[in-house]
């Protein structure tokens, strides 16, 4: 056996049951020995778009993302999706391969390149350590690092013995496997805070409770918290679904906040980030936290307290354990805290976007994006999974289409670039097979990760495409439009989006209107054997509400 092969049996072993990539000449026998050991492979048709899977698939999955790629442009090409990872601290492999001989075309420093996104960089260094390369790669991962784990050609190559090889890998395993299982990883005991912050619960008659990626493993103890605090619960735009079903769900605290989620998020007295960045997306540059509210941060890494916003208090811990750890040091009965009565009547009458009045502005063969989020959401399951590209139009997807949890929305933005939307979906879908896998995605971007349409075809995934047409790339537009700034750079002439998906094997039709819609349904009717590509031309007037808060932080 050669070391590629070993790698990727051990990799095999210690779980991973998805690789995603482009196989040249470099990851082809890494590859082919995951096959081999039961993993399954997803050809991708760019790196790029392998990257984004892995991403999406991790995050939805809860395991390690693996994506292989050949050296040189192989990684050069993964690049944007491993800054997406590695912001979000995916939990994500890269093998790939490594052209060390200065000389060769297909050489760069892939170690600079990975440092360079915020990926941590190993390498597989010779037959005699290469379980423990291969180990040590999936457990920084696991750890929720963005690795990069490079198989130098000739390392590759090396014979890698049998035997003792073995026995250290079934110790290995075993360790790693306890890393992997489902049970939150634990910080350091938050002892005297956690009582510190059931104090500061007693005491708030307006408590609201924020959760972000590093709570979407806690809902259970979050609910249950808020229920003895009298709690309000929103979320950040990554765990979008947490607190679905609870009469107190607020939705996403931010930009996308509708105007009463904003209005009582503003309103607290004590506002409680849990695994949260508290950034700038999350309060609106600060406007969502109200000149007297407390803010207290609990998060695994003490370096996030107090990050982005001064707080009162910092907890640090795992999020879960936490919430359990204060819930039991609260006393006396559950307090009505916000959770009044009244309350409760406005927040179901009124905090859903899609109850928040507005004039519809359909007409002249372009429909209002609004009408047809809220007509999709109607339509479409609620078992769903749905993945948003970057653009003006992303706030219409986050806003007005209802997911069932917290894996139902996979949000792939934390580096801002166009173009992900729909490989992340692919990846959202593989995780999830039991749900309906909804890209919602702009021209541009669906223009720009369209090679990956192939990919969902031939995966046969049963996937719906929103694309937002409104024939220019919008956000600029709307950014420099109205200092009468000229737009040729940002307009594009009509593409008949329809016909591309068709060609690629896609159902696809174009929306003008709501009636358009009713292909849609015919479409959900079964069989579904094909993709369904909805190629709405919206109305390109306005920005959407949101994307000035957008660009505040440019
Ligand atoms: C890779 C990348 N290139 C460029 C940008 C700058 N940019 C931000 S939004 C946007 C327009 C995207 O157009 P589209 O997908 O049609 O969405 P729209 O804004 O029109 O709704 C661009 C080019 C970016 N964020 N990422
Ligand atoms: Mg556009």
């Amino acid at each position: 056996m050669n070391v590629a092969t070993l790698v990727g049996r051990v990799l095999a072993e210690l779980g991973v049951e998805t690789v995603f990539g482009v196989v040249g000449s470099g990851n082809f026998h890494v590859t082919n020995a995951l096959v081999a050991n039961g993993a399954r492979y997803v050809a991708a048709r760019h790196e790029g778009g392998a990257a984004t899977m892995a991403d999406a698939y991790a995050r939805m999955s809860g395991k390690v993302g693996v994506v292989s790629v050949h050296q040189g442009p192989g990684l050069t090409n993964a690049m944007t999706g491993l800054a997406e990872a590695a912001k979000s601290r995916t939990p994500l492999i890269v093998l790939a391969g490594e052209a060390t001989q200065a000389r060769s075309n297909f050489h760069i420093d892939q170690d600079a390149m990975a440092r360079a996104v915020g990926a941590v960089a190993l390498r597989v260094g010779s037959a005699a350590t290469a379980v423990e390369d291969a180990v040590g790669a999936f457990r920084a991962a696991r750890a929720g690092a963005t690795v990069l784990l490079n198989l130098p050609l000739d390392v590759q190559n090396e014979v890698a013995g049998e035997g003792e090889v073995w026995s250290e890998v079934w110790r290995l395993v075993v360790e790693s496997a306890r890393l992997a299982s489902s049970v939150p990883v634990v910080g350091p005991a938050p002892g005297a805070d956690a009582v510190r912050l059931a104090r500061l619960l007693e005491g708030a008659r307006r408590p609201v409770f924020v959760a972000g990626r590093g709570a979407r493993h806690a809902g259970d103890e979050l609910r249950a918290l808020a229920d003895r605090a009298g709690a309000l619960l929103a979320t950040s735009a990554v765990a979008k679904g947490l607190f679905r079903g609870s009469p107190w769900n607020l939705d996403v605290s931010g930009g996308f906040s509708s105007p009463l989620a904003a209005e009582l998020i503003a309103g607290a007295d004590v506002l409680v980030g849990w695994g949260c960045a508290l950034n700038m997306w999350t309060t609106r540059h600060g406007r969502l936290i109200g000149r007297h509210t407390r803010l207290v941060q609990v998060d695994l890494d003490p370096a996030a307290i107090g990050a982005h916003r001064p707080v009162e208090l910092g907890v640090v811990g795992d999020t879960a354990w936490v919430a359990r750890a204060v819930e039991a040091a609260l006393e006396g009965p559950p307090a009505q805290g916000y959770r009044t009565p009244e309350l409760a009547g406005r927040i179901a009458a009124q905090v859903r976007w899609r109850d928040v009045p507005y004039e519809e502005e359909t007409g002249e063969g372009r429909i209002d994006p609004r009408t047809l989020t809220i007509a999709l959401d109607d339509l479409l399951p609620p078992a769903r999974v749905v993945a948003t590209d970057s653009g003006n139009f992303m706030g219409y997807p986050a806003m007005f289409l209802d997911v069932p949890d917290e894996r139902g929305f996979c949000f792939t933005q934390a580096f801002q670039s166009v173009g992900l939307g729909l490989a992340s979906a692919i990846g959202a879908a593989v995780a999830l097979p039991d749900r309906l896998p909804v890209a919602a995605l702009g021209d541009g971007g669906a223009l720009m990760g369209i090679a990956e349409l192939e990919t969902v075809v031939r995966l046969g995934l049963p996937m719906v495409i929103v694309v937002y047409d409104d024939e220019a790339y919008g956000a600029e537009v709307h950014h420099f439009g109205p200092s009468g700034h000229p737009l040729d750079t940002v307009t594009f002439p009509p593409a008949d989006l329809a016909r591309i998906a068709r060609g690629y094997g896609c159902a696809a039709v174009t929306v003008t209107q709501r009636a358009d819609l009713d292909a849609v349904a015919s479409w959900l009717a079964g069989p579904r054997d094909r993709p369904l590509l909805v190629h709405a031309k919206v109305g390109g007037g306005r920005g959407s509400w949101w994307l000035e808060e957008a660009f505040r932080g440019h």
